[in-house]
């Protein structure tokens, strides 16, 4: 087995802390010795160790001097919330060390990858690179970009259409099935905030709650520039901590509202307020005006389009499919698009 295959194996592990670490990366490692497992670890949860250590924690015996460390993410060389994870691994005796991608987090930055090459260890770098940055977008983007990872998603009817005219006639029909609904409360627990314009409100009266899945709400984000959504809406019920921009303030509800002057670009300001907040993703769920807004801003990575089977006949046009497709994946009767503005994704990943 090469180095791509426990690579591989190092990021199935990473992902079983999807939607907890946040805004830490998702790391996992993996140590093996002629071939075989000695042990292996995954970063779990925001504030706890770190996957080398959770790894070399699972193994107290000496490491054997030619055993191999894999890493999907270069070990860490400060002390945050945790201790450096270079130090710890020089101290338990590891001489070969396989990294994914690089850290972006100006505190690592290539330092951990020197601190482990001065002390003797042989460091192999990029190996599935591009499956380990894919992995961790989210942390990318933000560090690089200076704003969240943006998620665009939307369901359109087969020819089309975001929803069906005369209102009267919706709530009869819905364009996605069950089981994509439960696959979008998982997307849901993944991002650390999901966006919705008014309109959305005022006509569908979303809750934007995590429900079928396990998983921590994300932070609600109302855009209210006209000020039309009623303050009775279920984003408003302060279930979950929830932030409104506004052009004024609105009501006594149990919410943060935050506000915007005439000229303001509210996807801008919204982008650059959730990055001071350390927010490192955001899912966009609409409606056709917003999402249309956010693909001429280019401000966005991801986009999730879910292709149902209903037809509509009438109603709002869905937003042109941006992007590059990358992947497809079918759900309940459903087909779901990934499409992504400039990202590479990691070919093998399932989703
Ligand atoms: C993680 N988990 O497995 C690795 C990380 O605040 P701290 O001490 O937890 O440090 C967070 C930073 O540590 C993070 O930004 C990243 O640069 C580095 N590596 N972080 O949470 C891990 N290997
Ligand atoms: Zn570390």
């Amino acid at each position: 087995m090469d180095h791509a295959w426990w690579m591989q194996r190092c990021l199935r592990l990473a992902r079983l802390g999807a939607g907890r670490t946040a805004p830490n990366p998702l790391v996992g490692a993996v140590l093996v010795h002629e071939g075989r497992v000695l042990a292996e670890g995954w970063h779990h949860v925001v504030g706890g160790p770190h996957a080398e250590v959770e790894c070399l924690r699972s193994f107290p015996g000496p490491v054997p001097p030619d055993a191999v460390m894999y890493v999907s993410l270069e070990p860490c060389a400060h002390h945050g919330r945790t201790p450096p994870c270079a130090d710890l691994l020089i101290e338990r005796g590891v001489r070969h060390v396989v990294v994914g991608c690089l850290d972006p987090d100006p505190r690592v930055k290539g330092r951990g990858n020197e601190k482990l090459r001065a002390a003797g260890i042989e460091v192999i770098t990029g190996v599935e690179e591009a499956a380990c940055r894919w992995t961790n977008r989210r942390f990318i983007t933000s560090i690089e970009q200076h704003r969240p990872h943006v998620v665009l998603k939307w369901a359109r009817s087969a020819d089309g259409l975001m929803d069906q005219h005369p209102r009267s006639a919706r709530g009869v029909q819905r364009i996605s099935s069950a089981a994509t609904n439960v696959l979008v409360h998982r997307w849901r627990s993944e991002e650390q905030a999901i966006v919705v314009g008014s309109r959305t409100v005022l006509h569908d009266d979303p809750a934007l709650t995590v429900r079928h899945v396990d998983g921590a709400s994300p932070l609600r984000v109302v855009i209210d520039r006209s000020g039309i959504t009623p303050m009775s809406s279920k984003v408003f019920d302060g279930q979950v901590p929830t932030l409104l921009f506004t052009a004024e303030k609105r009501g006594t509800a149990p919410i943060e509202q935050h506000f915007l002057t005439k000229e303001e670009d509210p996807i801008a300001s919204l982008l650059e307020e959730l990055h001071q907040r350390g927010i490192r993703s955001v899912l966009v769920e609409g409606g056709a005006q917003l999402l249309t807004h956010w693909i001429a801003s280019g401000a966005w990575d991801e986009a999730r389009i879910i292709h149902g089977q209903v037809h509509f006949g009438k109603g709002t046009a869905a937003p042109p499919s941006p992007g590059t497709l990358q992947c497809v994946r079918h759900s309940g009767g459903d087909r779901i698009e990934l499409r992504t503005r400039s990202t590479t994704i990691d070919p093998t990943w399932h989703w």
